[in-house]
């Protein structure tokens, strides 16, 4: 599966990925500052003055326009690979909805000519606005549509919430989020190299998998039999990534040390008929662990729109708050000065004492 990074964000993830990654981006300056010899760079051209150097100034339109100039191309590349990208900016979510316009419109696609898709949301609470606006422009609409037209193979949202709380350098995110994914992309080369013990997912079993239109949210953990499987799971969600929601569908790894328990695997298909799925599984022996490790992989099908909503809502509460900081800031102050003489000329002439009350207050120092 080759990597297809679009604008800012999806340059550098897919290029961490992928080192002979395809990048485009409207902004040539940014994209050659990444490194890598094989990196296949494509410029989409934009032909206003300004779009060539400075990208898509956050404009999706900006982005959208360019996707003309290099539909041909993308078309041809996107079928069985991944497409990365953010969603806020004007360059990758621009571009991305230009794709998923043209794969909604489409009849049917194959299980191998689906499209992976990685995406990284804003944090709500710390962006600009304009990056939220346009993700959840993006959400309710080409990737919604998308995803009814059952045509899109999984999406994966990654968050830069843990980015922004934990103060974490942008490079070094990067990267964690290229881990998480090789942790996740990895099942089936495993399932390839290592002893098998019970189960199998083949290349075939895991292709059939990504290519379900569904949000991925996967996670892995040293997996303790004695212990609840279903609070390790809470435990470890991947905080790279939006939280899931009740699964459809599941895939787990279970790696076990030589000659470690192969039947504990079965305590964790009791925690999905709980939940009323049967996962696609495998056990195998990884001779390098020493204890059990987990890759577990849930599909859900939250709508966008039910996503969308949660942004909006924090979305609201933020334009709220600066509209209260606008009025602290410039209409507050001139009516502080609205005088406390007034005021209590007022409540004196209530309590009809005219006059007096107002030079008490000035004796005790209030006016
Ligand atoms: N995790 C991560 N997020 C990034 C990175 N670069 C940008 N972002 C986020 O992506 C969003 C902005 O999108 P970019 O990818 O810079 O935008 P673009 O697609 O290049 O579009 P324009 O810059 O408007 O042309 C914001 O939410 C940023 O916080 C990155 O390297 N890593
Ligand atoms: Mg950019």
């Amino acid at each position: 599966m080759m990597a297809i990074g679009i604008g800012g964000a999806g340059n550098k993830i897919a290029a961490k990925l992928d080192s002979s990654a395809t990048l485009f981006n409207v902004s040539k300056t940014e994209m050659d500052k990444i490194t890598g010899e094989d990196l296949n760079r494509i410029n989409a051209p934009v032909h206003a003055a300004s779009g060539q150097y400075k990208g898509s100034r956050m404009n999706p339109k900006i982005g959208k326009t360019a996707y003309l100039a290099i539909q041909n191309e993308l078309h041809e590349m996107i079928g069985g690979n991944m497409v990365i990208s953010s969603t806020g900016g004007g360059t990758g979510n621009g571009i991305t909805t230009g794709i998923l316009e043209d794969i909604t419109a489409v009849d049917e696609i194959e299980v191998q000519n689906k499209t992976f898709f990685c995406l990284v949301l804003p944090y709500d609470k710390l962006e600009s606005a304009e990056y939220v606006k346009n993700s959840i422009d993006f959400m309710q609409g080409p990737l919604a549509e998308a995803i009814d037209s059952g045509n899109t193979g999984n999406i994966v949202l990654f968050s830069n919430q843990c980015k922004f709380e934990e103060k974490i350098a942008e490079d070094e995110y990067n990267q964690m989020i290229v881990d998480s994914l090789n942790v996740f992309l990895a099942i089936p080369d495993k399932n390839d190299r290592l002893k098998l013990l019970d189960g199998h997912i083949d290349h075939e079993d895991f292709n059939l998998f990504i290519s379900k239109p569904f949000f991925n949210h996967f996670n892995y953990f040293d997996y303790n039999p004695a212990e609840s499987f279903e609070k390790q799971m809470d435990a470890n969600a991947n905080k790279l990534l939006l939280p899931p929601e009740d699964a459809i569908e599941a895939m787990f790894l279970l790696e076990v040390p030589k000659g470690g328990d192969p039947t504990i695997f079965y305590g964790i298909l009791e925690y999905f008929k709980s939940m009323k799925v049967s996962p696609i599984y495998s056990v195998v022996e990884n001779p390098d662990l020493k204890k059990p490790f987990i890759t577990v992989s849930r599909l859900y099908s939250r709508k966008p729109y039910e996503l969308v909503d949660e942004f909006n809502k924090i979305n609201e509460q933020n334009v709220q708050a600066k509209v209260d900081k606008s009025v602290e800031q410039h209409v507050e102050l001139p009516k502080l000065e609205v005088s406390l003489e007034k005021e209590a000329k007022v409540a004196g002439k209530k309590r009809g004492v005219g006059d007096d009350v107002i030079a008490t207050l000035k004796r005790i120092g209030k006016l």
